[in-house]
């Protein structure tokens, strides 16, 4: 039996993340766990690029046209979508997670999934840096861990 896991080694690989300014109380507190995780799986920091877009209905296009660009090995989405503040929440949660999925589908490069979708600000909070982790730090570990596992599989090759 041969069994085959993605390294958690972030050494030369290039990652691009794409983050929602739409609630950037809560994202920019993911950005910097995404950072952060990154860092220290070893990712160079001149190898992250940021992509700032108005809201999360805006990351699909822009993680489609990143990952046929050839410019990064992974890519981390990065949003929040409140309940409380939108009555099109269920719209944008079903456009942005199909969006990101289709992607990652017909793409060559993985991409992690980054969207909190909460029912208040207080539960996006939680969840980008507060007392249930930070989506952000999930998403580094996530995208090293998935580009080597292809490569080891040489699934794209
Ligand atoms: N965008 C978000 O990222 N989170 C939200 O909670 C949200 N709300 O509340 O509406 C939101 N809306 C903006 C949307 O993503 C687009 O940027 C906008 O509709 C323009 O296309």
């Amino acid at each position: 039996m041969r069994e085959a896991y993605g390294k958690l080694n972030g050494k030369g690989k290039k990652i691009g993340i794409v983050v929602a300014k739409f609630n950037e109380l809560v994202t920019r507190k993911l950005l910097d766990g995404a950072k952060q995780g990154l860092e220290q799986l070893g990712v160079e920091a001149n190898n992250i690029i940021v992509y700032w877009v108005p809201g999360a209905f805006e990351i699909p296009r822009v993680v489609k046209l990143l990952s046929n660009s050839g410019k990064v090995d992974g890519i981390i989405s990065l949003g929040a979508i409140i309940r409380g503040e939108t009555s099109h929440y269920d719209y944008v949660c079903n456009e942005v997670s199909s969006g990101i999925s289709q992607v990652s589908l017909n793409n060559k490069v993985p991409v992690m999934f980054g969207i909190l979708t909460t029912d208040s600000m207080n539960q996006a909070l939680d969840r980008a840096g507060g007392k249930s982790g930070n989506k952000g730090i999930e998403c580094a570990s996530g995208v090293i861990e998935m580009i080597n596992l292809e490569n080891e599989l040489k699934l794209n090759k």
